[in-house]
This record gives structure tokens, C-alpha cells and sequence, in this order.
């Protein structure tokens, strides 16, 4: 017959095989997530976002293996006290761990973030586009993207809410001679390579997302607001534009497409393209 202590250290043999099969699944998990990373970066400041983006998955995910092992070394090391007849550390002791622990990943994690994110965000929301930016606007629909270029005059001729029609889609005044070379297109558009270009959002509706993921752009279009935001493409090629908010049942074909270009195609695109009031 098995001795009280033989069968117990074959517990403890089964419980730790148990927890080296979950860890052994949990990096496996890991490795076939990570496995397709951000799509390949595309614009001036995708850099500086991605290493935001690695602080923090890196501090986070560093410190949440900590807190694991830490745990799993307590567990394992005091669950076999019986009874428990006095606390291990005072009421205070563990009121101050707390609290350090609670500061300290606080500071890392999003100090950290704010520390590498604060310029950029200065940059792209607390300053204007660059003068020479190629302007558009995009207003948001369900389930589409209405893309408008100012034309050769350069500027954008006046909308008005009541001339929204099927075949007018942001309500384009005919009257006003700035809207005559007016561009409309649906869910397509050009830019220039390493030229700012700066989008003026808006939304016909609901609550849009305009999320185009290898420029790491993503601004959420608002009724009744414009906001206006700006990046400097620095690949040519063809790329996703989508909707990151859930706005209705069509949300899931709410896509377009970027095509950036050589500054030739797309002058030539420009005054290829028929006005919309043509
Ligand atoms: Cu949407």
C-alpha cells in the first residue's frame, strides 16, 4: 500500500504536468495568433504607431506572465497550509502591494504609451494639414463611402441636407459654381505618394469608422461633425479602406479602396475623372 507521502507527491506531480500542458497551450495560442502581425506599413507615421503599439503589448504581456507565475508560485507553495490560522502578512503590508503594484504598472504600461504617443497625436490632431496636402472629403453613408476632390478651382462648392436625393448622394448645390468641377467617387479613391493628403470626415448617418490599416489611420466619422485628419502615404499600391464601427446590417460591405499613386497618374486621374455635375 502506498505511503500517505508517496501518493501526495504524485498529486503534486500530476497537478504540475496539468499546468506545464496549460502553459504549452497558451504559448502555442500565442504563436498561431501573432503568426499575421500588422499589415505592412504604408505611411510616414505607421512606424511611431507600431512601436506604441509593441510597448504595450510587450509591458502588458511581460507583466501579465509575472502576475501568473507570482500566483501560480503562491498557490502552489501555501495551498497545502492547513488550517490557515494567521494571515501571511499584515492588512497593511498587503494594502501597500497593492497600491506599488497598481502605480507601477500603471507608469509602464501607460506612461509609456503617453510618453510615445502624445508627439504623434500633437502632430496629427493638434496641427493642421501641411498647405500643400491634396484635400478630400469623405462623407460616410450606410453602407458606403462618398468620396469628393475639390476640383480644379480647389475648393469644395456647397452640400445642403435637403438636396440629398439617390442621385445625389451628399446633396451637391448645381448653383454654386465651386461645385461644378466637383468629384464625386463611391468607395475609391487616388492619392499622391509622399504627399500629405488630408480627409475632412463626415457622416449622413450613424457612426462610421474610417479605417484604412496599412496607413494606421482611424477616425471615427460623426453626424453632424467634421473632423478633419491627415497622413503622408509612402507606398504605392492598392489598399483596403473599411468601416470599424458596427453601423447597421450592411456594416460588413461597408469596404473601398485606396489606390496610391505616382504624382503623373494622378494628375492624370484628376482631369480624367468627369465632374459629378458635369
Ligand atoms: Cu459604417
Amino acid at each position: 500500500m502506498p505511503s500517505v507521502e508517496d501518493s501526495s507527491q504524485k498529486r503534486s506531480l500530476q497537478a504540475l504536468f496539468l499546468a506545464l500542458v496549460f502553459c504549452l497551450f497558451a504559448v502555442l495560442l500565442v504563436i498561431y495568433g501573432a503568426r499575421q502581425w500588422y499589415p505592412p506599413a504604408a505611411s510616414q507615421h505607421a512606424p511611431q504607431v507600431d512601436r506604441m503599439m509593441n510597448y504595450l503589448l510587450l509591458t502588458t504581456g511581460v507583466m501579465l506572465l509575472i502576475g501568473h507565475f507570482v500566483l501560480g508560485f503562491f498557490v502552489w507553495k501555501f495551498s497545502r497550509r492547513q488550517p490557515v490560522t494567521q494571515r501571511l502578512a499584515t492588512a497593511r503590508t498587503e494594502r501597500r502591494w497593492s497600491v506599488a503594484v497598481g502605480i507601477i504598472v500603471a507608469l509602464v504600461a501607460e506612461g509609456g504609451v503617453l510618453y510615445l504617443g502624445l508627439p504623434l497625436w500633437g502632430q496629427f490632431y493638434g496641427l493642421a494639414a501641411p498647405a500643400d496636402a491634396v484635400r478630400i472629403e469623405v462623407t460616410a453613408e450606410e453602407f458606403s463611402w462618398n468620396i469628393r476632390y475639390p476640383g480644379q478651382d480647389g475648393a469644395f462648392g456647397r452640400t445642403e441636407p435637403e438636396l440629398i436625393s439617390l442621385n445625389n448622394p451628399i446633396g451637391l448645390d448645381a448653383t454654386d459654381t465651386a461645385a461644378k468641377d466637383d468629384l464625386l467617387l463611391l468607395a475609391e479613391f487616388y492619392l499622391p505618394i509622399d504627399k500629405p493628403a488630408s480627409i475632412r470626415l463626415r457622416s449622413k448617418d450613424v457612426l462610421h469608422s474610417f479605417y484604412l490599416p496599412h496607413f494606421r489611420v482611424k477616425q471615427d466619422a460623426v453626424p453632424g461633425m467634421s473632423i478633419d485628419i491627415w497622413f503622408v502615404p509612402t507606398k504605392e499600391g492598392d489598399y483596403e479602406l473599411v468601416c470599424t464601427e458596427l453601423c447597421g446590417f450592411g456594416h460588413y460591405q461597408m469596404r473601398g479602396l485606396l489606390h496610391v499613386v505616382g504624382e503623373q497618374e494622378f494628375q492624370q486621374f484628376l482631369t480624367e475623372e468627369p465632374p459629378f455635375l458635369y
